[in-house]
């Protein structure tokens, strides 16, 4: 199963709970969940997280606290009388996290270091939760490469900005590749689940996943530029032959680092404009706000169906 592991399938146990690829961890007295503000032993984990079965995650706390309400209703879950709905992860002053039933949402802030470091500690808290076979989702926010602002993109592959489709990460001073992978199959339903009567486009596509917003996505407004308007889109045009519809900042390490874990993953995300036309994000903050709920939509589509499946 390309996961070095003799009775797991795809990287999990039979019952489908996430196996760890870190012999250390079973081994260590207590795992404290830094950045989530969270213990294995100062929190009952499978008790506050063993019924699992997406994670939702997103850039923002607002968003992430958004879609936490949005879904609430979607699944018709209640909170128990008397309580509202509470940022679990708020003493860490890094991310937010909300459950919603068998759904978390949780932040993951801007770029790669940042979801890298929630990513480990996500897949470790389905471990210790004893999770079973959890879906992740990143829903976000990009620029379309050819595609009108609103456009919302499923991505079917994930790039770096020199279209290399593996996460390279420097451990112990070497480089280690890791292949970003999404699953094909979600990326269908996905899309089947888009609907006639929305009022946008759903696409699939490759997303390239750049470390910087502004020189390494080719803006021309940053406090830097050291070539043409042309250059630019020479760049952009090259990318969209080879099939990349859209430019965020997170798919690679999320594809990957799922993918290593034998977690199945999908990123969904809504274009805020076309690069072929513009750089600055100058749609009115309605518009914006009415975009990003649209992958959100998306998904919450996909966990209804699961769950009136189930
Ligand atoms: C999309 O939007 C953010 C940059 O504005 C970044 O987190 C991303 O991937
Ligand atoms: N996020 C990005 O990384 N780039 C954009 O152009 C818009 C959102």
């Amino acid at each position: 199963n390309g996961n070095g592991c003799a009775h797991c399938e795809n990287g999990r146990y039979p019952d489908g709970s996430v196996k760890l690829r870190n012999p250390h961890i079973e081994l260590m007295d207590q795992d404290i969940l830094y950045h989530l503000a969270l213990g294995s032993e100062s929190h009952d984990l499978v008790e506050m997280f063993g019924d699992v079965k997406f994670v939702c995650m997103g850039g923002t706390p607002k968003r992430m606290y958004d879609f936490a309400q949005y879904i609430m209703k979607e699944i018709g879950h209640k909170l128990p009388t008397g309580t509202c709905l509470s940022d679990i992860s708020q003493y860490s002053y890094r991310y937010s996290m909300y459950k919603i039933g068998p759904v978390l949402s949780v932040s993951h802030g801007m770029g790669v270091p940042s979801i890298s470091i929630l990513l480990h500690e996500m897949i470790k808290l389905m471990y210790h939760a004893k999770a079973k076979d959890p879906i992740f989702f990143r829903i976000g926010t990009c620029g379309g490469i050819g595609v009108d602002g609103g456009t919302v993109v499923i991505s079917e592959d994930a790039v770096d900005s020199l279209e290399r489709n593996y996460y390279e990460v420097p451990i112990l001073g070497k480089l280690v590749r890791r292949p970003a992978k999404l699953d094909k199959r979600i990326i269908r339903e996905l899309k089947s689940l888009a609907s006639p009567e929305d009022l946008y486009e759903t696409v699939i596509g490759k997303t390239m996943c750049a470390s910087d917003f502004y020189e390494e996505q080719g803006r021309l407004d940053g406090a830097f530029c050291e070539y043409t308007e042309q250059d630019k889109l020479e760049f952009l045009s090259k990318l969209r032959k080879s099939g990349v519809v859209n430019i965020e900042m997170e798919c690679v390490p999320f594809a990957a680092l799922t993918h290593h874990a034998g977690i199945k993953a999908a990123i969904v995300c809504v274009a805020l404009l076309d690069r072929l036309k513009g750089d600055q994000v100058s749609t009115p903050k309605e518009v914006l706000n009415e975009y990003q709920a649209r992958p959100q939509k998306l998904v919450a589509r996909y966990i209804k169906r699961y769950l009136q499946n189930k």
